[in-house]
């Protein structure tokens, strides 16, 4: 099966907008930087990168007559945010189970922003005290367990959608998409930035590019910057993600290990925990662009963007394109620190 052969639920406006960031190219004094916005994707609940996954997640949901979604994330997860909003537009029903993923001590961290968005939308929101990872959880089966229990079928998405058969399809549609913008744009992104951590939407997107390399296109750098402070974890499931939805996809040709390029330094201890560099990358570009990016995810990978041009390891003739994932609700859980 080739991509264009799985069934997609659209649930974003249509491609996302593409636009150069110029005060900030001017301000690195290097390659020419331009956004993909995934945070404007859709109108569902300010959109982001899952509801792109999940526009392939959903035809399988609904093949499989579940009424109920049931997902998983930390307090202010974006993912689970998402899920509640696409389970409310297909009138389902919605079980999150979010736990205490990150060390943040403000006072309405399970209150404000995508929580608070997420008790809008009608989730039954279940808060749990186990800390970060993104495997398989007993608070989750029970979850599902319940819904079970009251007659309902319940459909599992796991943490980002990642770690699910179809999650690298909605990143490797991305891919064509940018090459599709290029063409009208006339212009090639040589380099892709994007934040890494349940590992889907790099490795989707790792998947798609080499499926344009294969159909003639040239060869780009797709750069993973970790926000999860366990780099070799996020390695090892971009890396299978990204084989998996090759396969998938009928690329046929295993990945490369160069394709797989997932960088750590800009995550600092924890997961959830915004270091200097974090603040410093969301003034910047807040000030420069009037583009607002958060202290969790896009804070740590526009750091490493700003580091990797000054560094030259992305150097001057380059064009990149810095993938702006979504996440700004959560920035109400951290307003002690601006
Ligand atoms: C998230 C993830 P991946 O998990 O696909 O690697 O994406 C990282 C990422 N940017 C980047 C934003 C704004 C994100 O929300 N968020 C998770 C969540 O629960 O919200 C899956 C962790």
């Amino acid at each position: 099966m080739s991509l264009a052969d799985f069934p997609r639920h659209p649930l974003t406006f249509g491609p996302s907008p593409v636009h150069r960031l110029d005060r900030l190219t001017a301000h690195l004094g290097g390659p020419t930087i331009w956004a993909k916005r995934e945070d404007v994707n859709s109108g569902l609940a300010f959109g982001g990168n899952k509801t792109r996954k999940l526009e392939y997640l959903v035809p399988d949901a609904i093949a499989s007559g579940a009424d109920t979604l049931v997902s998983i994330g930390g307090y202010q997860s974006n993912h689970t945010r998402q899920v509640a909003a696409v389970a409310a537009k297909l009138g389902m029903d919605c079980v999150l189970v979010q736990e205490k993923w990150v060390n943040w001590p403000d006072a309405v961290n399970d209150r404000v922003g995508n929580i608070l968005l997420s008790r809008i939308m009608g989730a039954e929101v279940r808060l749990d005290p186990a800390g970060f990872g993104i495997g398989f959880k007993d608070s989750w089966k029970q979850a599902i367990e319940d819904v079970e229990a009251r007659g309902g079928t319940p459909y599992a998405i796991p943490a980002g959608a990642s770690d699910h058969r179809l999650g690298g399809l909605g990143f490797a549609h991305w891919a064509f998409e940018v090459e599709q913008q290029e063409q009208e744009l006339g212009v090639f992104f040589d380099t892709i930035v994007v934040c890494a951590v349940t590992g889907s939407t790099q490795a989707g997107m790792i998947a798609g590019c080499a499926g344009l390399e294969e159909a003639g296109g040239r060869p780009r750098r797709v750069i993973g910057i970790d926000a999860s402070a366990k780099i070799e974890e996020t390695r090892e499931q971009v890396a299978r993600i990204a084989r998996n939805t090759a396969e998938l996809i009928e690329l046929g040709r295993d990945l490369r290990e160069d394709e797989i390029t997932v960088l750590e330094g800009w995550a600092g201890e924890e997961y959830g925990v915004p270091v200097d560099s974090t603040l410093e990358a969301i003034r910047l570009t807040g000030r420069l662009e009037g583009m607002i990016i958060d202290p969790v995810y896009e804070g740590k990978s526009m750091a490493g963007l700003i580091d990797l041009v000054g560094r030259g390891t992305i150097g001057r003739g380059s064009n990149v394109l810095y993938a702006h994932l979504g996440g700004q609700p959560a920035l109400n859980a951290y307003s002690a620190l601006f």
